[in-house]
C-alpha cells in the first residue's frame, strides 16, 4: 500500500515539534526515524499514475495491507495539516509478457500448459495485454480452475488496467493501476472483463503449499469497444 498527499506541517530539526509518522505496524510508530514534517504537495492518484514523477510522487509505502498513522503536534505553530490518499498495490513479480493484438486478433493466455497439466506451487507470472490504442480490451475465459481459499489468499489471477511511466513509453506497469478485478479463484468460471485504457496488467501467483492438483486458468483476450454510459475513466482519479 502507497500513501501519496500532501502536508504542511511545523518544520524542526528531526521533526521534533509536528510530525506524522506513517508504519506498518502500531509498535512501528514509536521508532525515532521516519517522522515527516514541512510542507510537501503531490497530489492526485491521477497524477502518480499517469503523469509519473516517482521522484516525489510516493510519500510514504507501507508493506502490508494496514497503515497506522501518528500525527504529533506541540503547544507551538499551527500548520495546515495534512491529507493522504491510499492505494492498495499489488507487488509485481515473476517473468513478464507482453502480448500485441492488433485489430480483429484474438491472443490466449493463461497458466503454463492449461488444461493439460496443473499449475505448479510457488509460480508468478505477468501478462501485458495490448491493443492498439484507442481500444479497450476484452478477456473471455475459456477454462478456469485455482485452488480456492478464503479471499482468494493463496492462488489467484488479478486484472488491473495498466499504466505507462511518463517520459519512457517503454516502462509499463500495472502493480498500482486501477483494480479491473479483486483476486480471482476457486472453479467458477469468471465472466468476461473489459478493460478502459488499452492495456491490462495480469498476474498470477500459486502459493507454496503442494495442493498442486489443479490445472490452472486459460483465456483469451482482444480488441473491443467500450459500451458502458459511463465514459470518462479518468474522472475515477479526480
Ligand atoms: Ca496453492
Amino acid at each position: 500500500m502507497d500513501a501519496l498527499g500532501s502536508r504542511d506541517i511545523e518544520r524542526c530539526k528531526d521533526c521534533e515539534c509536528d510530525s506524522i509518522k506513517i508504519n506498518s505496524t502500531y509498535n512501528g510508530l514509536d521508532q525515532r526515524y521516519g517522522k515527516e514534517c514541512g510542507r510537501y504537495s503531490n497530489n492526485y492518484l491521477y497524477e502518480y499514475l499517469f503523469f509519473v514523477d516517482w521522484s516525489g510522487g510516493l510519500l510514504s509505502d507501507v508493506s502490508g495491507s494496514i497503515a497506522y498513522i501518528r500525527f504529533v503536534s506541540d503547544d507551538t505553530g499551527h500548520y495546515k495539516g495534512f491529507n493522504l490518499t491510499f492505494i492498495a498495490g499489488s507487488s509485481a513479480d515473476g517473468g513478464a509478457n507482453y502480448l500485441n493484438a492488433s485489430e480483429d486478433e484474438t491472443i490466449t493466455f493463461g497458466t503454463p500448459k492449461a488444461g493439460a497439466q496443473n499449475y505448479p506451487a510457488d509460480y508468478r507470472e505477468q501478462w501485458f495485454l495490448i491493443v492498439p490504442e484507442g481500444r479497450q480490451v476484452q478477456i473471455d475465459f475459456d477454462t478456469f480452475d485455482l485452488e480456492d481459499s478464503e479471499d482468494c489468499e493463496n492462488d489467484y489471477v488479478e486484472f488491473r488496467e495498466a499504466y505507462v511511466t511518463v517520459g519512457d513509453p517503454k516502462n509499463i506497469n500495472g502493480q498500482y493501476g486501477p483494480i479491473l478485478t479483486k483476486h480471482l479463484c476457486g472453479k467458477t468460471k469468471p465472466s468476461s472483463i473489459q478493460s478502459k485504457e488499452n492495456i491490462v496488467w495480469v498476474q498470477f501467483k500459486s502459493d507454496s503449499n503442494s495442493t498442486t492438483v489443479y490445472k490452472g486458468f486459460k483465456a483469451s483476450f482482444k480488441a473491443g469497444t467500450f459500451s458502458s454510459q459511463d465514459g470518462n475513466a479518468k474522472e475515477d482519479f479526480d
